[in-house]
């Protein structure tokens, strides 16, 4: 039954990110220290310190177009916490925010996949919808809280039991906000997204890949900052592009089991790790049922 549930979960993930889906088998290394980068000229070019979010098409057409929703910030002000894939992990983000705030952040940027496939739902998004966020963009699962999954039938069974779960938790009112989420947001001239610019379920792999510039959709000259693999790092991608995955706070898959997320200070982003009881929401994850029992394991492991 166990081996079963593990076969449908990574064929679940496969179907979603295949390339991350292979990197999984080559154990990367586990990032265990705070790193920073020098920003390139993609981040350098943008000093126009703005947030805004918008749709797709505003995205494509009106890009450098002044908008009255802007949040002007200066280099002086506070670090944001960047947040991606929490996944239904109160006991991670509970322990992310002190951290945050020790750190001295006053602002949120959140980027989707919020509540679905963890072991609390409900009152993880309820923590997220407090927080003083500056962005806030859905994720694939914020979206197949009403649309079908893109998984193959194999899958199913799984992400059905945790979309399931996820909307019973939930309630009707929550997800229906979760569902209207913006699918982009911009801080500081940078591309805020999900998966990439092209998708939500598509994502750049640690390491370069031949086809990555499709995923671009079009942007150049920037820094693209998405999450999705729950892979933290950060690389040059290609037309001048800086890739940047904060990567998860509730289910890392680098091999360490901490809560992975980012500051980002005075155009800079520096890449953090924090500790907290895993067991505890492994075994939260577990009084679902059988059916929860890889989502336990890979929340336990910070792998598959
Ligand atoms: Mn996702």
């Amino acid at each position: 039954m166990e081996q079963a549930t593990s076969t449908e979960w990574r064929a679940f993930v496969k179907s979603t990110d295949d390339v991350t889906f292979r990197l999984a088998d080559c154990l990367l290394q586990a990032v265990t220290r705070t790193t920073r980068w020098t920003p390139s000229r993609a981040t350098r070019s943008s000093h126009r310190p703005a947030f805004r979010t918008r749709s797709r098409c505003w995205a494509t057409k009106h890009r450098n177009a002044s908008a009255s929703s802007v949040h002007r910030r200066q280099m002086s002000d506070p670090p944001v916490a960047l947040l991606y894939d929490i996944h239904g992990n109160l006991a991670a983000l509970e322990a992310v925010l002190a951290e945050a705030e020790n750190a001295g952040a006053t602002s949120y940027l959140l980027g989707g996949d919020y509540a679905s496939f963890g072991p609390w739902p409900r009152e993880t998004a309820e923590v997220l919808e407090s927080l003083p966020a500056i962005a806030r963009i859905r994720g694939n699962v914020e979206r197949w809280l009403r649309e079908e999954p893109e998984v193959p039938e194999s899958a199913r069974p799984l992400v059905t039991a945790a979309l399931t779960a996820a909307r019973e938790s939930l309630g009707p009112e929550l997800v229906e906000r979760l569902y209207g989420l913006p699918d982009q947001a911009e801080l500081d001239g940078i591309l805020v997204c999900h998966g990439s610019p092209l998708s939500d379920i598509e994502s750049f792999a640690p390491e370069p890949q031949p086809d990555e510039e499709r995923m671009l959709a079009g942007e150049a000259d920037r820094t693209i900052l998405f999450g999705h693999s729950h892979r933290q790092f950060e690389r040059p991608g290609p037309n001048d592009t800086l890739l940047v995955n904060p990567g998860s706070v509730g289910a890392p898959l680098d091999g360490d089991p901490r809560a992975a997320w980012a500051l980002y200070e005075s155009g800079r982003f520096g890449f953090r790790r924090t500790a907290y009881d895993v067991e505890r929401a492994a075994a939260q994850m577990r009084f679902y049922g059988d059916w929860a029992d890889p989502i336990a394991r890979r929340i336990e492991r910070g792998s598959y």
